[in-house]
């Protein structure tokens, strides 16, 4: 089993490549959940839509939401005066609309997740990482915001000073996710902002620890190349909380969690610097354009633990 720890744009589309160069039923996903929100009293799983979707293929061109979605809905809020920030789509809608309901009947995440993924026809495995409350909140210097707040209403325009996890301590794993960890042949970090896709996972008690002492190979793939995100916030919150803004900086992140770092060509000259941290550094072609793209930084970080794909 390969499992894969994911969260965002970059995690999905590593996912999509995955899952064609191994058979799906051999991959779980575990999913990050910290940008979870209550949407006009609609439950919104960015993180877990984002997979499911890409999986299906019929993600949006941002990567997140439904392709050629449409807004009506949306501008029919904002016509009556109701917030309109967050660009929920009419076809998105049916998603959360379902989740919202299947919750509402005590229904746990894991399980409805599971529901939407069959409805996609996904075999890959996808649990979140908890089905307790476990919201990311981005502490900056306008105070704490909830994740999609900083992300989305604000453009993650605010100098980020630190994160808070004011769910993580009741958090219980959802089922099956300590075994997915332990039990892996091997476990790929996805390339996701350390910062609130990975950790936020790290936080919930007991998956860290999984993570330190399992068996498996685990690797993680820098999410930073020639010093930039390739999508989303990460330089900017490695920066401002002090870290090198580099593959290198995010390697030390995940010191000790990892036997491998896989970094893109164009960072080469940092693989002694990272093997100096005590685990092996492998620079591929990262970049993840269109399915071939997808397929072969998959096929790279597998080739990069000696395991061939089938
Ligand atoms: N990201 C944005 O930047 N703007 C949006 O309007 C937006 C809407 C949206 C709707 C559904 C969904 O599943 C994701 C959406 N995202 C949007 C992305 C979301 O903020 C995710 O949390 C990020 O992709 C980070 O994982």
């Amino acid at each position: 089993m390969i499992t894969v720890l994911a969260g965002g744009v970059g995690a999905a589309r590593f996912l999509a490549g995955l899952a064609q160069r191994v058979s799906p039923r051999e991959v779980t996903a575990i999913c990050n959940v910290g940008d979870d929100f209550e949407w006009h009293g609609l439950h919104v799983s960015p993180d877990i839509d984002t997979v499911i979707y890409t999986l299906a293929g019929i993600e949006g061109e941002l990567g997140w939401g439904l392709r050629d979605d449409t807004r009506v809905t949306l501008a029919a809020l904002a016509g009556l005066g109701a917030e309109a920030w967050f660009g929920i789509g009419d076809r998105d809608l049916a998603t959360h609309l379902l989740r919202t309901e299947r919750l509402g009947a005590g229904v746990p995440l894991s399980a409805v997740t599971a529901e939407l993924a069959r409805a996609h026809g996904i075999e890959v495995r996808l649990l979140p990482v908890t089905d307790d409350p476990h919201p990311t909140m981005v502490l900056t210097g306008e105070g704490e915001l909830p994740f999609q707040e900083y992300f989305v209403r604000r453009r993650a325009q605010d100098a980020v000073r630190g994160f808070r996890f004011p769910g993580a301590l009741d958090a219980r794993h959802a089922p099956g996710v300590i075994e997915a960890l332990r039990e892996a042949e091997v476990v790929v970090i996805a390339p996701s902002n350390p910062f609130v896709s990975i950790d936020p996972m790290l936080q919930v008690p007991g998956v860290r620890a999984a993570l330190e002492q399992t068996r498996a190979r685990r690797v993680a793939v820098s999410p930073i190349v020639g010093g930039q995100a390739i999508k989303g916030p990460a330089a900017a919150m490695l920066g401002a909380l002090g870290h090198e803004v580099s593959a290198l900086g995010v390697a030390r992140l995940y010191r000790g969690l990892i036997d491998t770092f896989v970094l893109d060509t164009v960072d080469a000259t940092l693989v002694p610097d990272v093997e100096a941290l005590g685990m092996r550094a492998v620079a591929i072609d990262t970049m993840m354009q269109g399915d071939d793209g997808r397929r072969r930084v998959a096929a790279g970080v597998l080739e990069a633990l000696d395991v061939s794909p089938s």
